[in-house]
């Protein structure tokens, strides 16, 4: 009954991010369907997912089931999941032990025993991460079958970096509800821990805003940015002509994605892209086109028109109209509300090059005024600001910058906003965008920052990106998908994995000796290919790039 292919324990060296410590034994755990699995309080979520995937993919549980766990507990061979503040110093620190008693997976805190979950997940037959179970014909009803065997080890882990992102532009083409989960889903798996959603653009406008609590005197119908924008899409592209996907999210489909986000202990970072960037918001709302506003009202042009061009830094928010602030107050209070628990709004920031020509956009720039109002609303809502690293020149109260691509100048004032202070997401164009070409054989992706192969996208570190980063400046790494040539799920998993792989390990494991790169990077790409069959069970369609040496 058992396929004895995949019953033979797996290797542990193939457990990816690479554990802070692994400590191989020499026996075998027998997992049987009838094995116990055990969850302390407080870890109820990740037994909840871990006994889900055990169900459908290996048929785990008849005669079995979840089971709180209550001291001193059931004696024998177990799988138990606990609270222990020994697991480690951080939140997402755990440890994993399988020996003759069991599993136990301790968490410093609830992301730690998740992230022991994965581990130990990913030490099972691939098959177990079959969502739906498709791959698993059940069992006769009588006996205790051996569903799969573990190697003995201890694994102690944590994180290098506590913030690992995956952005997603739905902006430019639409990804609905249930993809974006999927996605996630796969992502997690490798213990990214943000999803940032790139929600508006140019293109388009994916997040419904209500007309409600505006302020007196407020005209402006919100609801217009979905009807009107979010029926618009990218156009070019160089996808054989293809338009983007249409389409946004109703507040209870946003609410829907936070919380499967939390469920698997990954915040959501929302993205409203200001002051450039603004078309689709500029094409809804004709208060925004005042004559201060790039894409100026005239008699003619009522509104700002949206031609699903891939060209950048056309349009902006006027600085000087009274309606701009409004409206930031009022949208930026509704994504807040949307999710109470949420930590950080993205402003954007980035490419605001047709308000540089008119006004610049140093320190004291309108720009950088503009900003730092945004800023303040932000705060005032009890979140971080994070913006791309042009919201350097909004000066300290910018929050996290994420560098993804600076000139010289640029560099200079962010290495001096490090010196005081500034924190950092690192996304360095040629090592972490999704969107570019594997190689010159990639069938859609853009190029202008080179070819970024799997090798590239783990051979980095993040604390070398910018001269004089203090200790604890940089708080992570992201990899972005930008959907200018992205038309489906399908294409969006196969620019995202298994590139997204390297920057997951990038963030969370320790570097060994400094040089060893290149050691590092041949034996992640080991690692990777043993992730296929995963991401093949998963139903992720990932790209068997030519330099990872698949099974
Ligand atoms: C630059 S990266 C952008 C995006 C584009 C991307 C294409 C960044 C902050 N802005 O608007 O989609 O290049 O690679």
């Amino acid at each position: 009954m058992i396929d004895s292919a995949v019953d033979a324990p797996c290797d542990p060296t193939t457990i990816l991010p690479r554990p802070r410590r692994l400590n191989a034994g020499q026996g075998t755990l027998e997992l049987r369907r009838t094995t116990p699995l055990l969850c302390a309080h407080g870890t109820e979520p990740a037994a909840e997912w871990l006994a889900q995937r055990l169900r459908d993919g290996l048929g785990w549980g008849a005669g079995a089931d979840l089971l709180p766990l209550r001291a001193p507990g059931p004696q024998g061979c177990a799988v138990r999941l606990v609270l222990d503040p020994r697991a480690g110093d951080g939140p997402e620190d755990y440890r994993l032990r399988i020996d003759a008693q069991g599993v136990e997976v301790s968490g410093a805190g609830a992301p730690g025993v998740m992230h022991g979950a994965r581990t130990l997940l990913s030490l099972l037959p691939p098959r177990a991460l079959a969502a739906d179970g498709a791959s698993w014909s059940p069992a006769p009803a009588e006996g205790d079958p051996v569903i799969a065997r573990l190697p003995h080890l201890l694994v102690e882990d944590g994180p290098r970096l506590g913030y690992r992102g995956l952005m997603l532009d739905v902006a430019r083409s639409f990804l609905p509800v249930a993809e974006v989960c999927a996605i996630v889903e796969a992502a997690a798996l490798a213990k990214i821990n943000v999803l940032h959603l790139h929600l508006v653009d140019d293109q388009g406008w994916r997040l419904e805003i209500t007309n409600d609590g505006r302020e007196p005197g407020d005209t402006i119908d919100y609801t217009a940015l979905t009807r009107v924008s979010g029926a618009t899409a990218v156009a070019g592209g160089g996808y054989a002509g293809r338009p983007g996907r249409t389409g946004w999210y109703t507040q209870a489909d946003y609410r829907r994605i936070v919380a499967f986000c939390r469920s698997r202990c990954v915040e959501v970072v929302p993205e409203i892209d200001v002051p450039g960037h603004v078309g689709a918001a500029l094409h809804a709302v004709p208060e925004l086109c005042t004559p201060g506003s790039s894409h100026a009202a005239t008699p003619e042009q009522p509104v700002a028109p949206v031609d699903g061009s891939t060209a950048v830094g056309r349009s902006y928010l006027d600085p000087g109209s009274p309606a701009t602030l409004r409206f930031l107050r009022h949208v930026l209070g509704q994504v807040a509300a949307l999710d109470p628990a949420g930590r950080r709004i993205h402003l954007g920031g980035d490419e605001p090059w047709a308000m540089a020509e008119r006004y610049g956009i140093g320190p004291g720039s309108p720009y950088a005024e503009l900003l730092r109002s945004a800023q303040r609303i932000v705060r005032e809502l009890g979140r971080e600001p994070m913006g791309w690293n042009e919201a350097v020149s909004a000066g300290p109260q910018a929050g996290v910058l994420q560098l993804w691509h600076a000139g010289t100048q640029e560099r200079a004032a962010l290495a001096r906003a490090a010196q005081e202070g500034a924190r950092f997401v690192m996304s360095p164009s040629t090592r972490t965008y999704l969107d570019q070409k594997y190689d010159a054989s990639s069938p859609i992706g853009l190029t202008w920052a080179g070819a970024v192969d799997v090798p590239a996208a783990r051979d980095w570190d993040p604390d070398e990106q910018l001269e004089g980063l203090t200790p604890g400046a940089v708080i992570g790494v992201e990899a972005p998908l930008w959907s200018e040539t992205v038309r489906s799920r399908a294409d969006a998993e196969w620019l995202i994995f298994p590139r997204l792989l390297a920057t997951a390990e990038v963030g969370w494991s320790p570097v060994t000796t400094p040089g060893d790169r290149q050691e590092e990077t041949e034996a992640f790409l080991r690692r990777c290919a043993a992730w296929g069959p995963r991401m093949a069970a998963m139903g992720t369609s990932f790209h068997r790039a030519g330099s990872v040496p698949w099974a």
